[in-house]
């Protein structure tokens, strides 16, 4: 019988001579330099790999998964050879590959360097190979162009548990990605243990029928604080096991405990780290603005629900923040530490009279001064614990940050040329390119934030994150790459998650890692479509765009 699929595979094959078949045509993202050889090597029951242990294993499980077959290890010179070689013009994350009829050699100064050639070697076989698997033969140099590939989960507004989580960092690595944001805690959640706190987990992770954490009609409108009981957290052990899976897989876990507002979570669990409210008074500041919300709004005090800030002139709230970075940073070994600062809401604070006079006594006029102090004594709290702050753009305002500080811009492009500018290392996380809790465009899609506007893959990869011409030489190397983020208001589940992400994030992959003069959107589908059969083989659940087959 003629299927719409089959026909379609009939015309591609009758097709396929005349495209330019290239060895890296499914490869995601785009090497830096291709050269194409003539030939193939094959693969077959025989075929040996050699190098250091734990690459050699990863690259053989890699293509046992695709392929079915089953390599051996040598120490001697195999069919494809895996080189640690010291060898200065290499960068720490670069490689070459060479692939001839007679073998494959990978060559890197690093092990991460290896990890990636092997990566790219991969996405080289085609898995339907009908049994006869080769990898065309090719010479490859290949690094990348920024030193953070970044993707953020926020586990916060919904759980998606561990397995989601080992598969996602799977997905990462084979792209070539490195950096795992973990956007652990808001207002709607508090998802990781914290033994010196424990209701921040007993409390804090729970919503729904019967627990103290609010119920708002803002949440209501997401359906998940009716019925039953929803939440979930990461045990301490938990954490370790997840840090080291993406650890062996050559990405950093940055987590991110957000604060001093989106914290409705730390403030149900603990009422005591909300500032003390007189409703009665309010002290007036220009800046308060539109960020500020009139109490009467607010549902109920103490709970009241993205309205909310912790006090920041309570030295107990430090005692207890000293203590759950003091946890977190046990756990995990990144350098960088997340401190969110985003979207706080100095409503309390306004009618706060021990906020009021600890500004009068500093002579601070706006309210944003005391989010600036904060901020100053965050930085260094978390130097103490030897690690970096991460923080929103929001986290520049006030200025005086130490310029290690690292600002991740995600209300458009201007607050990230503004960090850059003011010195500060730079994540261009931009909202209209990088947000993909939002929604696909297209009818009938699945549910999703629209505030940035409808993104798709073209979207998300038609940008350029250095704006040289807005930035000096110096100012443009603070930009340390890109980061493309999943808020999980819309996202009830793991499959909802994979299918925001994927294929989404297979652009930015390449935004971040290939040469922006080799970047083009047409290349980039052709190849997207070819790749789309690695998700297949894994198993991951990702958006096909319309027409969509629906046979
Ligand atoms: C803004 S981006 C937020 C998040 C929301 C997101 C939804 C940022 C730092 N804050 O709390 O989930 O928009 O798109």
């Amino acid at each position: 019988a003629i299927t719409s699929r089959s026909l379609c595979l009939a015309i591609a094959a009758t097709l396929s001579p005349l495209a330019m078949a290239s060895p890296v045509d499914s490869v995601i993202p785009l090497p830096a330099e291709v050269t194409e050889l003539n030939g193939a090597l094959a693969l077959n029951a025989n075929t040996k790999i050699s190098g250091p242990a734990k690459e050699a294993q990863q690259l053989l499980d890699g293509i046992t998964a695709l392929t079915g077959l089953k390599p051996s290890i040598t120490r001697d010179q195999a069919a494809i050879n895996l080189v640690l070689a010291a060898d200065s013009s290499l960068g720490p994350e670069a490689y070459t590959l060479e692939v001839t009829t007679a073998g494959a050699n990978i060559t890197a100064s690093t092990p991460t360097g290896l990890f990636y050639g092997t990566q790219t070697l991969l996405q080289m076989i085609d898995p339907t190979g009908n049994n006869a698997w080769e990898i065309p033969a090719a010479k490859i140099n290949d690094a990348p162009r920024f030193p953070w590939r970044g993707l953020m989960l926020d586990e916060a507004r919904h759980f998606q548990g561990k397995d989601f989580v080992l598969a996602l960092l799977d997905n990462m690595a084979a792209r070539k990605m490195n950096k795992f944001h973990w956007h652990l805690t808001d207002d709607e959640g508090w998802r990781i243990e914290i033994k010196a706190y424990p209701k921040l987990t007993e409390i804090g992770a729970w919503r729904g029928n019967g627990t103290p954490m609010p119920n708002v009609k803002w949440r209501a409108k997401q359906g998940s604080d009716k019925g039953p009981k929803y939440g979930g957290f990461y045990t301490q052990e938990e954490i370790k096991e997840i840090v080291a899976y993406a650890t062996e897989r050559h990405i950093e876990v940055i987590p991110e405990i957000d604060m001093p507002g989106h914290v409705t979570a730390i403030t149900t669990a603990y009422p005591e780290t909300l500032p003390t409210i007189d409703p009665t008074i309010k002290r007036k500041s220009k800046e308060s603005g539109n960020k500020s919300r009139p109490l009467a709004e607010l549902a109920e005090i103490p709970t009241a629900y993205r309205s909310n800030a912790l006090s920041v002139v309570n030295e107990k709230n430090y005692e207890m923040i000293e203590q759950i970075v003091k946890e977190v940073t046990s756990l995990f070994p990144s350098k960088y530490y997340h401190l969110g600062g985003d979207e706080v809401h100095t409503t309390l604070w306004e009618h706060s009279p021990e906020h009021i006079a600890y500004m009068e006594k500093q002579g601070m006029t706006e309210f944003f001064q005391l989010q600036n102090m904060f901020m100053l004594r965050m930085e260094k709290l978390l130097k103490k614990y030897g690690r970096t702050m991460v923080g929103w753009n929001e986290i520049m305002k006030g200025g005086q940050l130490s310029k290690d500080t690292v600002v991740m811009a995600w209300l458009g492009i201007n607050p990230g040329i503004k960090a850059a500018q003011a010195g500060h290392p730079t994540i261009m996380a931009v909202s209209p390119h990088n947000y993909f809790d939002m929604i696909y465009p297209g009818q009938g899609e699945r549910k999703g934030n629209s505030w940035a506007g409808p993104i798709d893959s073209k979207r998300a990869y038609e940008w350029n994150p250095l704006f040289e011409s807005q930035l000096t030489p110096e100012q443009s190397k603070l930009i340390l790459g890109v980061h493309a983020c999943v808020w999980s208001e819309f996202v009830p589940d793991p499959q909802d998650a994979s299918y925001k992400f994927w294929p989404r994030a297979c652009s930015t992959a390449e935004v971040a890692w290939s040469p922006q003069s080799k970047r083009d959107w047409s290349n980039f589908r052709d190849r997207l479509g070819k790749h789309l059969k690695y998700f297949d083989i894994n198993g991951t659940y990702y958006r096909v765009a319309p027409p969509r087959f629906t046979l």
